[in-house]
């Protein structure tokens, strides 16, 4: 395929191994996150196995930087086709460890980091009547888990987002597709983020038995990606095999 992918969370993991499949694809990708050395490393690997990569530095919690990742993948790519809402962070910990700024640190990121980008590329999507939504959400935004309040809330709340945001512009028009999807777990850096020593010690255990890597979840995406232009699919859950739940 020939479109325009913007990826938010591309400088590791799931963004990372979905910007790489979609290029060699024949996606142009545009990789946006805080680790620019990353982004850049990752952009040249792509050139130089014959895709089309470009990168721009991007906080998700910044409304402006979201808009300015936008209007760079329109003035490098002539449009925008895509865009993967990916970016996100796990600090799990038990609500009576009261960690507050964690709390807002998952808000900030993974639920308004997606609005500030639904609002970046909506405009556009709006005005071209085309363009595609997707959304990393987590089985945890699926089921309840200890540890994971604050974090599973953030993830309920984008499928929210996509759900509703697929529905209106049916309704309007537009004609804009939005998919989620619910990884379990997935071989990524992801628990990095965890502070709280008894979740990361049940974390630990649960990704050193059941993980599988994120290039699993990046052939979801351009499953989605992938259909034809008058074809939704919302949802998929993936996952290991032999994880239980
Ligand atoms: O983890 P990781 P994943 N602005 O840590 C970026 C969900 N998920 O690939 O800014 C912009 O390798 C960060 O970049 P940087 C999960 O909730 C995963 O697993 O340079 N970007 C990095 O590229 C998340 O939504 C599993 O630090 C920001 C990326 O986010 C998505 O999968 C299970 C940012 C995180 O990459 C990708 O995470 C599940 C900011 N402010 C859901 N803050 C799993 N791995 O098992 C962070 O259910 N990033």
């Amino acid at each position: 395929e020939n479109k325009v992918v913007l990826i938010t969370g591309a400088s590791s993991g799931i963004g990372e191994a979905s910007a790489r499949l979609l290029a060699s694809r024949g996606a142009k990708v545009v990789l946006g996150a805080r680790r620019d050395d990353r982004l850049r490393q990752i952009a040249e690997g792509i050139e130089e196995d014959g895709g089309q990569a470009a990168w721009r530095k991007l906080d998700v919690t910044d409304p402006q930087q979201n808009k300015d990742f936008v209007a760079f993948a329109k003035e490098r790519y002539g449009q925008v086709d895509v865009m993967f809402l990916n970016a996100g962070l796990m600090p799990s910990s038990p609500l009576s460890a009261l960690k507050t700024d964690e709390w807002d640190r998952m808000v900030d990121v993974n639920l308004k980091g997606v609005l500030h980008g639904i609002a970046a590329a909506l405009p556009e999507f709006t005005a071209q009547k085309s363009g595609q939504f997707i959304t990393t959400s987590s089985v945890a935004g699926l089921k309840a888990y200890p540890n994971g309040a604050v974090y599973g809330a953030t993830k309920w709340a984008v499928r929210e987002l996509m759900e509703v945001l697929r529905m209106e512009s049916a309704m309007e028009g537009t004609h804009i597709r939005t998919a989620t999807i619910y990884p379990a777990a997935i071989q990524t850096e992801l628990l990095n983020t965890i502070t709280d020593k008894g979740a990361k010690e049940a974390m630990n255990q649960t990704y050193d038995s059941y993980q599988i890597t994120p290039d699993r979840v990046a052939s979801v995406v351009a499953f989605a990606i992938d259909q034809p232009e008058d074809t939704n699919v919302s949802e998929f859950t993936i996952g290991p095999t032999i994880q239980p739940w």
